[in-house]
């Protein structure tokens, strides 16, 4: 297996959209998922919610959203709807210590770990490199000191998050569930799940991202230059933490274009699997991926510092 280290953000170039084709019947992406090109009439939804919700988990409602934004990277257009089934979604995102009793529980071994290393920034060089002994229980490498219980595990690959996922009952959110999500299930059209600023009007940062220019110089103004405990920053107001920042969570999906999603063509080149939600690594000038919108993509295999996951179940 050919591994690769592919961080895409600032590296692409966008390939010409092919032209959407409007379906006004929908097309049944996943059996919770329909595909619009142009805004269906809204579906009757379900007044109440569950009887009862899982353990660590937000009720998501289902719902119309817009998928996309119109001044985003070129793979967040073009803008289009789904109407998506109500689902359970982890509050905060996998942590350390559960991935751990995972481990314990089941002797899975990583890829990182059966790779022998893993994906780090290196501080010195500015460069991504494949670090000897880096994995999630020490994800800048043996020398480094172990990643804390309750910061997200990160050094999973998509393959790791999949496997955690069935051991857990659940499953890896599709893309679109997850930005119906962080839109609030109310298709807030906002940059983040709480607004448009990172910070509160008295200071408060709200996420954990990178301040100042990548790769240069963090200034560290959130108080974090890597991961940050989940929950670490608030909720969102659906009750989700982490949806902005801190880590890129690994979503179900192959990479492809929006056009051809609603063309219901399938992925054109199916190596790469999304990741939403952004980084401690991310700053506006670089990708701001930490929007709503943002999406990064990176092979099944390959396991990074700054990329985790959260889990979800269908209710
Ligand atoms: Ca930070």
């Amino acid at each position: 297996m050919i591994r690769r280290i592919q961080w895409v953000m600032g590296l692409l170039t966008a390939g010409m959209l092919a032209a959407c084709q409007a379906d006004p019947e929908g097309r049944s992406l996943t059996p919770t998922l329909t595909v619009f090109a142009d805004k269906p009439d809204p579906m009757p939804q379900s007044a109440s919610g569950p009887a009862s919700v899982p353990d660590g988990m937000v009720y998501v409602p289902g719902g119309l959203t817009q998928i996309g934004a119109d001044d985003g990277q070129a793979w967040e257009k073009p803008i289009f709807w789904v109407q998506v089934k109500p689902f359970f979604m982890d509050e905060h995102l996998v942590t350390v210590a559960e991935f751990r009793r995972f481990v314990a529980a089941t002797g899975y071994r990583t890829e990182a770990e059966k790779f022998g290393d893993g994906a780090v920034l290196d501080e010195t060089t500015k460069q991504w490199t494949l670090r000897k002994g880096a994995n999630w229980s020490h994800p800048q490498g043996p020398d480094q000191p172990p990643a804390p219980d309750n910061h997200p595990v990160t050094q999973v690959s998509w393959n790791d998050a999949q496997a955690y996922a069935r051991w857990a009952g659940k499953r890896l959110p599709s893309e679109f569930e997850w930005e119906h999500a962080a839109r609030n299930a109310t298709n807030s059209r906002t940059l983040y799940p709480f607004g448009n600023e990172l910070k509160t009007s008295a200071g408060k940062f709200l996420a954990n991202t990178w301040n100042g220019t990548f790769p240069e110089a963090d200034a560290v103004l959130d108080g974090f230059h890597l991961t940050s405990p989940v929950g670490q920053f608030g909720k969102t107001p659906l009750g989700l933490t982490d949806m902005t920042g801190n880590v890129w969570q690994w979503c179900e999906d192959w990479r492809q274009n929006y056009a051809d999603v609603v063309a219901g063509q399938p992925p054109a080149n199916p190596t790469e699997k999304v990741q939403r939600g952004g980084s401690f690594l991310c700053e506006p000038g670089w990708c701001h991926g930490y929007r709503v919108s943002g999406r990064s993509f990176t092979s099944p295999e390959t396991a990074l510092m700054h990329v985790g996951f959260r889990c979800v179940k269908d209710v």
